[in-house]
């Protein structure tokens, strides 16, 4: 089946009590048992809930995944993938993700005994140099939010599977529409449902999926155990969402090329940052691994000045955190989305004073541009 297909079918069969087309939102805390141990299936919704079961079959047959599970949050979720490994273990991460990702893992989990290096896995021998004999896990963001450096997939799993590792990619700034990280190999894929999957920023919300049963009996686990589930409400939302996610990654995509085009050509840009451009140094391996380049363009203006002149002159895009909605949001990655990453860490990287980020929605492109230029100029 296509992608569109099983987007609108898997996990939506009609509700079994009453043929509700859209599955409905069980808002409900417990299950009647008919005597001891005779139930449903359905004991307690931390445990079990029909609204977050049908997206947890919906977002796992999107990703090619056996499993899935849905979290509170992207971090909640990523949090339970990192509780695969223990006190002594050691992980290999992309030394450049989400900010939030970097604080949970340096400043809470490295708390916990669990080792961290941060390395540029766009380059492989970086990946293959940083391997101990406790390494367990390697955790890769591609494309980077915000500088968007592509990391090659199938090279990092093979790497990663000779030395006993697992591979986790979050698949957040693609979505599944554009990049199916477990045909490369990778054995864990996570979200942030609530940029793409939800894709109109009314919900916050996690994914992990992957294919492993011992893995996957672990994260249901964890998930009991500690509680960050997605609400039911939440579920129906991304539910929801993900029905259209096709059309909607088309449009995004369609959108950030265009935009990336546009700022590449002006004059008062210093620097684009997105895969689609042919100067972009994954280009080629974007190409191969991705089925398309989405709707994240970052920019250098040169100085904090100039990206306060664009982030406060713009009147179509919103200055916000987030991304992955149907609106075109603004952003300021130093200041914002990655102020826990120290500053020399985030000069090196490129995540300057002077960088602005934006999601680029599904408006009409002309007017998203005019936007930016009016704010350029
Ligand atoms: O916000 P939450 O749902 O907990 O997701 C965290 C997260 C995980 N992974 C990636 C790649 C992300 O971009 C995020 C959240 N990012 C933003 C809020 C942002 O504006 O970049």
């Amino acid at each position: 089946m296509g992608f569109s297909t099983i987007a609108i079918h898997a996990g939506n069969e009609p509700d079994s009590a009453t043929g509700a087309v859209s599955v409905p939102i069980y808002q409900t805390s417990t299950y009647a048992q008919e005597g001891l141990g005779l139930h449903k299936g359905f004991e307690y919704a931390r445990t079990q809930n029909p609204t977050r079961l049908a997206l947890e079959k919906n977002i796992a047959a999107l990703e090619g995944a056996k499993y899935g599970y849905a979290f509170a949050s992207g971090m909640s979720a990523i949090d339970a993938v990192l509780k695969l490994v223990k006190a002594g273990d050691h992980v290999i991460c992309g030394d450049n993700t989400y900010g939030g990702t970097y604080r949970l893992f340096s400043k809470v989990l490295a708390n916990y005994g669990i080792e961290f290096d941060f390395v540029d896995t766009s380059d492989i021998l970086n990946v293959e140099n940083a391997f101990k004999v406790n390494t367990k896990m390697v955790f890769v963001e591609t494309p980077t939010n915000p500088v968007m450096t592509v990391t090659d997939l199938q090279a990092v799993s093979e790497i990663a599977h000779a030395h006993g590792a697992r591979v986790v990619c979050d698949n957040t700034f693609m979505s599944p529409y554009l990049q199916q990280p477990m045909s490369f190999g990778v054995d864990i894929v996570v979200h942030s449902t609530t940029k793409y999957l939800n894709g109109h920023s009314d919900s916050i919300g996690g994914f992990v999926s992957l294919n492993d049963e011992e893995d996957s009996e672990w994260i249901k686990f964890v998930q009991n155990s500690i509680g960050a589930i997605l609400s039911p409400f939440d579920s129906f939302l991304v539910l929801r969402g993900t029905k259209t996610l096709a059309v909607r990654m088309q449009a995004h995509d369609k959108n950030g090329r265009a935009v990336a085009n546009f700022l590449a050509e002006h004059p008062n840009v210093q620097k684009v940052y997105y895969p689609g451009l042919p100067a972009h140094p994954q280009h080629e391996l974007a190409k191969r691994q991705q089925n398309g380049f989405g709707g994240m363009v970052a920019f250098e203006m040169g100085s904090l000045e100039k990206a306060k002149k664009v982030l406060e002159n713009v009147k179509l895009c919103t200055l916000a955190e987030s991304l992955g909605g149907v609106e075109s949001l603004i952003s300021h990655p130093a200041t914002m989305t990655h102020a826990s990453v120290p500053t020399e860490k985030r000069d090196k990287l490129g995540i300057t004073d002077g960088l602005v980020r934006v999601s680029v929605g599904i408006e009409d492109v002309e007017d998203i541009i005019s936007d930016l230029d009016q704010a350029l100029s």
